[in-house]
């Protein structure tokens, strides 16, 4: 059974990984961080998803997933490294793949004729055909002549939050620079991939994943939109989308305080950045998408005396999940602070807060902030405050971007 060695440890990384170790494969993860190495060659985890944790445990101890900062040979490299971007002076949003090419560079040392090179980043059109330059531009450097090198694009759909199952549930879509290493990267999908992998070119496979995720952020940017129109016209949005979606083809999303996360917000500028004059409406949904925190502040600030003391209820990018990074809702917290307001945060997935809030902010159980707050502000549906009613906040100001609270 082939060798792989995956670079980068992080959410796609270490899943995919582990799983193949799982299955028998030899594994060598490679990460730039010591400590993420030194912790995962324990068998713990340094990220936070369902089952992660016994996953990772059972692949170290199958002494298949070993981990180190420098890649070593093997018969496949999967690419699973951060792909940021960066705002220009002009305001323009562009992709970084400083983090792509490093990696791509860094297996020249090693890799070998007839190996199969896997990018499964979140990536702009004509990535994969980039690897192959920088590799290539990197072999000549050391005067390493490897033939028969395979390139494939194999982006990963999984949902933070049911990201193992989802591994393994999921169709994939395998789009190589040549349909022998779209084939190639098929069969090895195959190991733990139990529904259809779905063959294609490079270039198609980059832009579908960057569609899908497009694709959601038009429909949540449809939604906010409507709350925003609500807003104005002193309409109930959830009831007006509650009545909508009963028509047979409509199925709008939730409106919310905005979107985050490291992929929705940021997988559309790369087709924007890629077809400016085109990609209008994906454009305007980002920005609708973007406008939501503000809007928020505003309500709160709207709503608050000077100094008033508001609770905060989530600060997840998300539901049910405690990853904090890119989170509208703690953007939306460290503004009110900033703004002079008594933030009380409530927040069960974590024990400390981000560093956004720091010494700005009171991280609290939700009790204590219903008891001292005037200012109510939902910005996470967690499940843990589904049972929240209007009884409970009685004589303070709501401000409920999630709709959740019940009469
Ligand atoms: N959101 C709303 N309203 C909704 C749905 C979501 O405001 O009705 C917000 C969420 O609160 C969150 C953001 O959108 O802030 C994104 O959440 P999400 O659950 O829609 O998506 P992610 O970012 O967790 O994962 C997405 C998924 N992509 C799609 O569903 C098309 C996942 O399958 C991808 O693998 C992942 O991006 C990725 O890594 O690209």
């Amino acid at each position: 059974m082939s060798s792989l060695c995956v670079l980068g440890l992080g959410y796609i990384g270490l899943p995919t990984a582990s799983i193949f170790a799982t299955k028998g494969r030899r594994v060598l993860g490679v990460d730039v961080s010591a400590s993420v190495v030194e912790t995962i060659s324990s068998g713990r985890i340094h990220i936070q998803e369902p089952d992660l944790d016994v996953l990772v445990r059972a692949a170290v101890q199958s002494g298949n997933l070993k981990a180190a900062t420098k890649p070593a040979a093997a018969d496949v490299f999967i690419l699973a490294v951060p792909t940021p971007f960066v705002v220009s002076a002009d305001g323009a949003r562009k992709p970084d793949l400083s983090f792509v090419e490093a990696a791509a560079r860094s297996i020249a040392p090693v890799v070998a004729s007839g190996n199969l090179i896997i990018l499964e980043s979140t990536s702009p059109v004509g990535t994969t055909e980039k690897v192959k330059g920088w590799l290539e531009a990197e072999l000549a450097q050391l005067g390493r002549k490897v033939d028969g090198l395979l390139y494939a694009h194999c982006p990963e759909r999984i949902l933070p939050g049911q990201m193992l199952k989802e591994l393994v549930s999921n169709d994939r879509i395998c789009g190589g620079l040549t349909s022998a290493a779209a084939e190639k990267a098929r069969d090895l999908y195959a190991t733990f991939c139990t529904a259809q992998i779905f063959l294609t070119d490079a270039r198609t496979a980059e832009l579908a994943k960057l569609t899908e995720n497009a694709y959601r952020d038009v429909n949540i940017a449809f939604a906010n939109e409507l709350s925003l129109i609500c807003d104005k016209l002193g309409i109930d949005v959830w009831e007006l989308i509650r009545l909508a979606n009963r028509h047979p083809r409509v199925k709008i999303l939730q409106p919310g305080p905005g979107v985050g996360g490291h992929c929705i917000a940021v997988d559309p500028w790369f087709i924007v950045d890629a077809a400016p004059a085109e990609a209008r409406l994906l454009r305007t949904a980002r920005e609708v998408n973007d406008s939501k925190p503000p809007h928020v502040v505003a309500q709160v600030r709207a709503a608050a005396g000077p100094g008033a003391v508001v609770a905060c209820l989530g600060l997840a990018f998300k539901a049910n999940v405690d990853d904090l990074r890119e989170s509208p809702a703690v953007e939306i917290a460290a503004h009110l602070a900033a703004a002079g307001l008594k933030v009380l945060a409530v927040e069960p997935h974590v024990t400390t807060l981000p560093e956004a809030l720091q010494g700005r902010a009171e991280l609290v159980p939700l009790a204590d902030a219903l008891a001292r707050a005037s200012v109510v502000v939902l910005l996470v549906d967690h499940r843990s405050f589904a049972g929240l009613t209007l009884a409970q906040i009685a004589g303070k100001k709501l401000i409920d971007t999630r709709g959740m609270v019940r009469a």
